[in-house]
């Protein structure tokens, strides 16, 4: 950030000018990815713009996922993520699906216990209203990129205790014996609200794919209702399609 940066900047809004300049420094490597960006008042000072307008600029780019704000800790530029591709024809878990290509996997836990069911969960998972339901919802994340927010809904019976899982939800239910075997699964767009998109650390407005699993035992019943945002920007799902008969 010279001074006389501005001059070949474009013109437009002193904002705009500003968002296309540190816009510019990401996409040409000057600002690399997960690198600080200086203070809101440092900026103000390094380029001679009011500080109204310097924090409309990085707000700007905080909305597009180029650059992250973490309360307390200052704006960086958006860490790279490498896109994943997903199979989708197979029934496998997060942890599974991770392991398999040699990541890590680390979940951050939003809350977990027993509840009356909600409308929703009671279609879903064909339980009766004084039932009760297990909620388990977590942030996913592999190599330290959050990558998925879950929230899964199971019947009481099949997960009498939700505080039991720590780590794989699969391998809990493996060993309970009630390890799915069958699922259907809805994928659908959505833009992250401002709460998810904090939760995932990318910016509010960002593409985010909505999936809902519903997934069944080999009697039919079902075990599980998950509600899914995964990053936009960090999957691919992929899907072999066969001639119609
Ligand atoms: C996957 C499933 C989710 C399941 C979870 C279990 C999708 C969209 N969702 O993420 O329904 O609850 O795996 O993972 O694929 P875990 O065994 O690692 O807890």
């Amino acid at each position: 950030f010279t001074p006389g940066a501005f001059e070949d900047s474009g013109g437009g809004p002193l904002y705009l000018q500003l968002q296309r300049l540190i816009a510019g420094a990401i996409a040409s490597g000057q600002l690399k990815p997960g690198a600080s960006l200086p203070s809101e008042r440092e900026l103000a000072a390094m380029t001679g713009l009011s500080r109204v307008t310097v924090r409309k600029g990085v707000a700007e780019l905080v909305a597009t996922g180029q650059l992250v704000q973490r309360r307390g800790s200052g704006t960086f530029v958006a860490p790279r993520v490498e896109r994943l591709e997903q199979a989708l024809s197979l029934l496998t878990s997060f942890t599974e699906d991770m392991e398999r290509r040699g990541k890590t996997v680390e979940s951050r836990w939003i809350a977990r216990g027993l509840h009356a069911p909600a409308p929703e969960e009671v279609m879903a998972l064909g339980l009766r209203t004084d039932d009760r339901v297990a909620r388990l919802e977590r942030v996913r994340s592999s190599d330290g990129v959050p990558l998925a927010i879950e929230r899964a809904s199971l019947p009481r019976d099949v997960l009498p205790d939700p505080m039991a899982v720590t780590d794989s939800l699969y391998a809990m239910l493996e060993s309970l014996g009630q390890r799915p075997v069958r699922a259907v699964q809805r994928i659908s767009a959505a833009n992250l609200d401002p709460r998810d998109a904090e939760l995932l650390g990318v910016g509010a407005g960002v593409a985010g794919l909505r999936i809902e699993r519903i997934s069944y035992l080999p009697s039919g019943k079902v075990v599980e209702f998950t509600r899914s945002l995964y990053r936009g920007d960090a999957y691919d799902f992929a899907v072999e399609l066969k001639l119609a008969p």
